[in-house]
């Protein structure tokens, strides 16, 4: 299968004579979600952003952003991030023969998003301050370096990511909302983007954690916290965009608590098979603890509304979220009794 920029090379700033560095990224499954259908009484479906090569969206965006830096000649790449930019950068730097360097906050990434950006062969900093003092340093570092900045203020991403709303609708056909979390605020840009251009409008919901929910408060947050370390953002670089977006689109950013999110979290592997990070599982704890609107029910014209929940990353990146949250494995000697006790409980 292409990557994404050869499959819609039409609607993106390349050719196909461009250097372009893929690992063959997009094309992700949108799987019906039968039981989470039931729960909200509508049709929803799940779009795996975890089964790209580096098991997140961001590699929708990167495909893009180092493409455009290997078209200029760029020999290193730089970023800030709550750990799956950092992941996919490597990896796609690696790809190019670029080196890179990644600033992620000290303590605070999931230990799969780490593993991955020291095996793809980053230079990893971990820096004594939350994301948003390391993008702010990563901006200006790269204003004063020949390095090119692959967060998502680099217009190249948002061209990458917004492919994702054209897999939707050519899946699909058009749909009457779509529910996604919200960090940085660069993926909710780009859908929009992209649906625009296709002419579609569904309602945009994002979803933010309690504890960094700048957009929904009004106001960046000084100190963001939640579990959901990779929406642990408080001042979003798509600000104006992600609000314009929502705006628009007659949607909302509205706020899911921590425990939302775990309960989504858990639930979801638990009842659809679908394995995502607590931070994707805010676009499921969203639509159950909001619902779905009027306005949307009313524009499906009896049918049942369409729905689509992005979930962004991969459960695996966070093993240690997971076992915080689930019961634990059950000893046994190797016997039969013992084995018929634990089988059956
Ligand atoms: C799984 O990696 O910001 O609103 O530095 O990893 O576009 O920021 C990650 C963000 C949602 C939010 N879900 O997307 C980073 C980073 C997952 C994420 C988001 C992120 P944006």
């Amino acid at each position: 299968m292409a990557g994404l920029i050869e499959r819609y090379i039409d609607r993106l700033p390349f050719e196909l004579s461009d250097p372009i560095v893929s690992i063959e990224e997009g094309s992700t499954p949108l799987v019906p979600a039968p039981r989470l259908s039931e729960r909200v009484n509508a049709d929803v479906y799940l779009k795996i952003e975890g089964a790209n090569p580096t098991g997140s969206f961001k590699d929708r965006g990167m495909t893009g952003a180092v493409s455009a830096a290997a078209r200029e000649g760029a020999k290193a790449v730089i970023c800030a991030s709550t750990g799956n930019t950092a992941a996919s950068a490597a990896a796609y730097a690696a790809r190019a023969g670029m080196t890179c360097a990644v600033l992620v906050p000290d303590g605070k990434i999931a230990a799969g998003k780490l593993a991955q950006a020291l095996i793809y062969g980053a230079r990893v900093i971990a820096l004594a301050g939350n994301f948003d003092v390391a993008l702010k340093l990563v901006r200006e570092l790269a204003d004063r370096h020949p390095i090119s900045l692959v967060n998502s203020v680099n217009d190249f991403r948002i061209e990458g990511q917004k492919t994702a709303s054209f897999e939707i609708i050519d899946e699909i056909g058009s749909i009457d909302v779509m529910c996604i979390p919200v960090g940085n605020a660069g993926n909710i840009t780009a859908y929009w983007k992209g649906y625009k251009e296709y002419g579609e409008s569904p309602e945009l919901n994002g979803y933010q954690a309690e504890g960094a929910a700048p957009l929904v408060l009004g106001h960046p947050v000084e100190h963001p916290e939640t579990v959901a370390s990779a929406i642990r953002i408080g001042n979003p670089a798509r600000w104006e965009e992600a609000m314009a977006a929502v705006t628009e689109s007659r949607g909302q950013i509205r706020a899911v608590s921590d425990a939302e999110i775990l309960d989504a979290y858990t639930w979801l592997p638990a009842n659809e098979g679908v394995f995502c990070e607590p931070a994707s599982a805010a676009s499921v704890a969203g639509l159950l603890k909001y619902g779905v609107s009027d306005a949307a029910r009313e524009r499906a014209e009896g049918q049942r509304p369409k729905v689509v929940c992005i979930l962004t990353g991969n459960g695996l990146k966070d093993p240690d979220t997971a076992f915080d949250n689930v019961g634990s494995v059950i000893p046994c000697a190797p016997e039969m009794s013992a084995i018929e006790a634990a089988v059956l409980g």
